[in-house]
This record gives C-alpha cells, structure tokens and sequence, in this order.
C-alpha cells in the first residue's frame, strides 16, 4: 500500500470524527493537531502543512455547516477539500500514438518506468518500440533489452554506440510505423551541462509529445527542486513519480512536486511492470483515506445542485451521455453496489427506469463490469467520447489491446447504447423530470457518510 502510515493517521483521525458525538472546537483542535503530525512524518513541507491545517481549523470553525450536510459530514469535508490543494492540478492526458522522452538522475527508475509505460501503452492495442538512448552506463542496453522483451515491446538500441544522438536518429528511423516510441535516456549523478546538452540535443532530433521526468518519492520534498531545476533546463510535460510504495517520504515527494505546477502524471507503485498508476489527484486522495467513493459521491451531489442551476438534467436527458460518462461512473464505484445505490437516490424508481436499469445494466454480474472497465481502458479518449466511430479496425484493436474478443467489445456497445437510449428517453418523461428536479432542489442528494466502508 501506497503512503502506509500517512493514510492510516487520516484514516484514524476521519474514524474518530465519524464516530464523535459531537463536533465542537476542541475535537476540531486534536484534528488539526492530528494531521500536522501526520503531514509532517510523510516530509511534507512545514509552511505547506501549516497552511493546509490552519485553513482547516479556520473553515471548521467558522463555515456554517450547510444545511443539507451535518457537522461531522462538513468538517470531513473541509480536511478532503484542504489535503486536495497540496495534490495539485490534474493534466489531462490522452492515450493516442506519441513519442516520449524520459529523463531523470541515476536510479529514479526511468528504465522501469520505460517499460512500464510500454506495457500501459501497449494494453490499448498500440504497436511500441523502446529506444535505448542511455549510451553511458554499462549494461542499460541490456536491461532495455530485457524489460522490452518482458511487456512485449520491440526494442532498439545500437550495441557499443556512444552516440545517444545517433542511435534516437537511426530508431525513429527504423521504427517509424510504429504507434509509441519511448526513448530511455542516461542519467547523471546532479544535472550538469553535458546532460542538459544531451537532453536538448535529443529533444530537438526526437520533438517528443511528452518530456518525461522521473523522479524517485523517496528523495521526499526534495523532489520539488528536482522538478524545478529539470523544468528550467528542459521544458518538462509531466512527472512520474516512481517507489512510492516503499516510501515514509511520498507525502512530500508529491506535495513538493505539485507545488512547483508541473502535473503529476503517472506514479509508481512497484518493481512490477503493471505496477503503474496514471495519477489522479482526487482519486488518489480518496482512495487513500479509504472512502473509494467519497470522491464520487461528493462529485455526483456538486454536479447534480450545478446541473439543476443550469437545467442541465434535460441538457443529459437530451443526450450528453458517452461512454466516457459511463467509464467515469464506473471506474469511480468501484463497487458495482455503489452505482445501484446512487441511482437508488435517485426518484426514478418512479418510472420504469429503475427497474429496467436494474434488469438490463446494475445487477450484471461483477464480472461483466470488470471485462467492460478492462475493454473501456483499451480505448482512446476519442474513442470513448465518439462511441459511435467504433467500428471495424479499431474494434479490432480495442478487442487485441484488452485482450478480448471484438464481440464482447460489440457487446459492450450494445450496452452502452441500451443505457443511452434509456437516458435519452427521459426527455418525453417530463413527470421524471419533474420529480428528480424537485428532488435535487430539496437537497436530497447522496452525501451520507456514515455508511461508508471504515
Ligand atoms: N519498489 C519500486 N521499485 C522501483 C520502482 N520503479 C523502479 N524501481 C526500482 O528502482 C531501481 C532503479 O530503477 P531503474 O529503472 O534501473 O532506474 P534508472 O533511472 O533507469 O537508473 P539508471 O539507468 O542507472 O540511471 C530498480 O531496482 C527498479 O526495480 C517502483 O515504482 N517501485
Ligand atoms: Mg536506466
């Protein structure tokens, strides 16, 4: 587990205000104390804890609590909200054919990180080459060599060549068809001239979409200035945070990161090849306070007060459904359980929604839901904002990438459509509509904690 000892002391500390009979200034007061400690033993920097943890006691005290919250519901709140600011921004990424560069000191785990990437990629049903750009250390055209053959990549590297230059130029060349190339690139003990050189020398031959950094969680906050000093040298896209699994610094590895504006985008969670996360902010603080949903639900209760604003339950009943909605839903609830219980607190068992929802979509079986998220996750964002341009050679692909048949991932369009058609229905439904609008409108949206996992 990711974070250990930092997750367990959140974890205790929204334990106990679940379980207090009463939320007054000196609960708020052990709170606060509580995760400045807490924040502090993961090395997250002390200006930055100082802010986080005050800006909590200030809204805990001073808020009026919401009317459709409670005192211990706000003040959880309140912590979710503050600890979300030292994430940072989440970048969007898209999974579509590119070229990256990785770059990084000695050790932080590029080659890994290389072949983990590969394999990330590869699972959407991309063609992969990886290019061993690392021309210093001894041995790193082998390992390269090895982790491709691992994830099923092709490799290319020139053997003895000293040139990193050259041999970028010649595998670009050669693997010009094909969909991802990912160059892995030497390290140095700090960052000299001869690396930014090299660096920007094979960012011009390669104009990779994406300039990698990796960056070791255990160097904790000093993570921060390494992203800095990378950024200013070479124009940097993203951080991949990597070990963050055998780490007590991880907190201020991330924090520290996020604090410099350059965006998380993938972390590290193991020596295994799967073991890659992308990085979602929201997700990953959720997850590790141990409210998988909580995320979602607070989500889901925000969105549906906006959409009401903006009459936006029409604007979905008249259409904006992609499988990208669906994905989100799903991917969010981990528990097919959850979905059925936000769509429970929801009027529609008025109609016979429900009950055909039930039928046709939330009682499948888990393991339909699993093979759907596996299948979603081998798709490009296009794809799942445009299901309907999925046919022919990229359901091929799809099906290749996830490692399914092209009928089950027909089948799961098929779903998709059975569910759209049902939202869409909705719209002739103005007795539904008119329900659910009053519905949201008294506050009754899903924002009961209490019966959360612990
Ligand atoms: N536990 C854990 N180990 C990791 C992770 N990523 C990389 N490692 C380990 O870190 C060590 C160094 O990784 P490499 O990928 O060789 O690092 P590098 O940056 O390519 O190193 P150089 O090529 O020497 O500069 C290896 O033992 C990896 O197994 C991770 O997310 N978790
Ligand atoms: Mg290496």
């Amino acid at each position: 587990m990711v974070l250990d000892s930092l997750a367990k002391s959140l974890r205790d500390a929204l334990r106990r205000i679940n379980k207090s009979a009463l939320v007054d200034d000196r609960l708020v007061d052990e709170i606060v104390k509580e995760m400045q400690r807490a924040l502090l033993m993961a090395d997250v920097d002390v200006a930055l804890t100082l802010d986080i943890t005050n800006s909590v006691e200030k809204r805990a005290k001073e808020e009026p609590v919401p009317k459709n919250s409670n005192p211990r519901n706000h003040l959880i709140r309140i912590i979710y909200e503050e600890l979300l600011r030292i994430l940072g921004k989440p970048r969007e990424f898209h999974v579509k054919p590119a070229t990256l560069m990785l770059v990084g000191l000695y050790g932080q785990g590029k080659t890994t990180s290389a072949g983990k990437l590969a394999k990330f990629y590869a699972k959407h049903g991309y063609k992969v080459v990886l290019i061993a750009a690392d021309t210093q250390r001894l041995g790193a055209y082998e390992q390269l060599e090895q982790v491709a053959g691992s994830v099923g990549a092709s490799f290319f590297g020139i053997y003895g060549e000293k040139d990193s230059r050259r041999v970028v130029k010649e595998g670009l060349e050669k693997f010009r068809d094909w969909d991802v190339k990912i160059i892995d690139t030497s390290g140095r003990n700090a960052i000299d001239s001869s690396l930014t050189k090299e660096i920007a020398d094979i960012n011009d031959i390669a104009k990779p979409d994406e300039v990698v950094l990796i960056l070791d969680a255990s160097i904790g906050q000093a993570a921060g200035k390494q992203a800095k000093a990378f950024n200013e040298a070479v124009k940097i896209t993203g951080v991949y945070i990597t070990k963050l699994d055998g780490t007590a610094k991880g907190g201020g590895a991330l924090s520290a990161v996020a604090s410099t504006g350059a965006p998380i985008l993938f972390i590290g969670t193991g020596e295994h090849m799967e073991d890659m996360e992308y990085f979602n902010p929201a997700r990953f603080l959720s997850r590790l306070l141990g409210m998988g949903d909580f995320e979602t639900l607070m989500a889901a209760a925000k969105e549906f007060q906006k959409e009401l604003d903006e009459n936006a339950v029409e604007k979905m009943a008249q259409g904006k459904f992609t499988l990208k909605e669906m994905y989100d839903v799903w991917d969010q609830m981990s528990k097919p359980g959850l979905f059925k219980k936000l769509f429970d607190s929801m009027p529609m068992a008025a109609g016979g929604m429900k009950k055909e929802m039930d039928e046709q979509f939330l009682d499948e079986s888990e393991g339909k839901l699993r093979k759907y998220k596996v299948i979603m996750d081998s798709m490009t964002y296009y794809e799942m904002e445009n299901p309907e341009e999925i046919k022919g050679q990229r359901v091929e692909r799809i099906a290749r990438g996830s490692g399914y048949n092209t009928s089950d991932v027909k089948e799961l369009l098929r779903d998709y459509k059975r569910v759209k058609d049902m939202v869409k229905n909705l719209k002739g439904n103005r007795k539904i509509l008119s329900m659910m609008k009053k519905q949201f409108k008294n506050g009754n949206v899903p924002e009961d904690l209490s019966n959360l996992p612990q």
